[in-house]
């Protein structure tokens, strides 16, 4: 009798929770170490959401939005710009009235301790390289139209030669190796290719190593990657600069007035992360 009645409990739990979570709505999210996800969780809890946030990655989270824009349906996704997907389709950040998703945010370039002094030259071009969210946006949709990241980073900077002599300045890297580490998100494989050739033409040997946020973070912390310029900052990462941030250095901004937040197409009536649970049944 008791097994049966525990029995009965649990299943009527689970059924409960299964019909409860179809009615939630759903937030189309990226990669779970995604600082965009952290706080898509904190803005679930701060709004009170009765949404899900469904992990995926940066090319799945394009590719609803894309299946979504192109039937006209509605849909809500966790967003960045600089990004190609602005480009593509009439898109509007949701207001964020309690600041959740922070403001504007930098792009800045991170090195292990002791870079500097290892390496002044590298280190130079860090703290020289910097663009604007127009240009780095502008490599992104090369790649998303069919280039090669390496074929755009190298048009680029052949279109932009007054940025590349500004960029490597004086450093001559004689063949040595910087090692940079980055995540794969589509903003972060356009900046880095182009950096990554910034170096080579400047006479460095490179290194790239994709890996996840929080393991990238431990890569610089621990000096087992030189550098990177994959941090979002000071909001979109801070529980990893809470961790790491005492054991690296801040080299630069190499972009200001970048941005995350809820993005859905403009055809969505609503205009605020406020307003989403009165329409949930609409991003189901
Ligand atoms: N992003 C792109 C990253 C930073 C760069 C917004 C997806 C993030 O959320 O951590």
């Amino acid at each position: 009798m008791i097994v049966l009645l525990t029995g009965f409990i649990l299943f009527a739990g689970c059924t409960g929770e299964k019909s409860e979570s179809t009615q939630k709505g759903k937030i189309i999210g990226i990669e779970p170490g995604a600082g965009i996800m952290q706080k898509t969780e904190d803005a679930i809890r701060d709004y009170d959401l009765d949404y899900n946030l469904v992990s995926s990655s940066s090319a799945g989270m394009a590719s609803e939005l894309t299946k979504a824009v192109n039937s006209g349906k509605w849909i809500v996704v966790t967003g960045w710009s600089p990004h190609w997907k602005f480009a593509r389709f009439d898109l509007k950040y949701l207001d964020d009235p309690k600041g959740v998703y922070g403001g504007d945010e930098d792009i800045c370039a991170l090195t292990r301790v002791g870079f500097e002094e290892d390496n002044p030259g590298a280190y130079g071009i860090l703290t020289r390289f910097n663009w604007s969210p127009e240009e780095m946006a502008s490599v992104m949709l090369a790649i998303e139209e069919g280039k090669e990241p390496e074929v755009a980073a190298e048009d680029y900077l052949n279109a932009h030669p007054e940025q590349l002599s500004a960029w490597t300045g004086s450093a001559s890297g004689d063949g040595s190796l910087v090692t940079i580490g980055y995540v794969l998100w589509d903003s972060e494989i356009a900046s880095t290719n182009v950096l990554k050739l910034v170096f080579e033409r400047a006479g460095y040997t490179v290194k790239l190593v994709a890996v996840d946020a929080g393991p990238l973070y431990q890569a610089v912390s621990k000096g087992d990657v030189d550098c990177t310029i994959s941090a979002w900052l000071p909001v979109t990462h801070s529980t990893y600069m809470e961790k790491y941030g005492d054991d690296l250095v801040i080299a630069g901004t190499i972009l200001s007035g970048a941005k995350i937040g809820l993005v859905v197409p403009d055809y969505v009536t609503i205009s605020s992360i406020d307003e989403l649970n009165s329409v949930k049944e609409k991003f189901q």
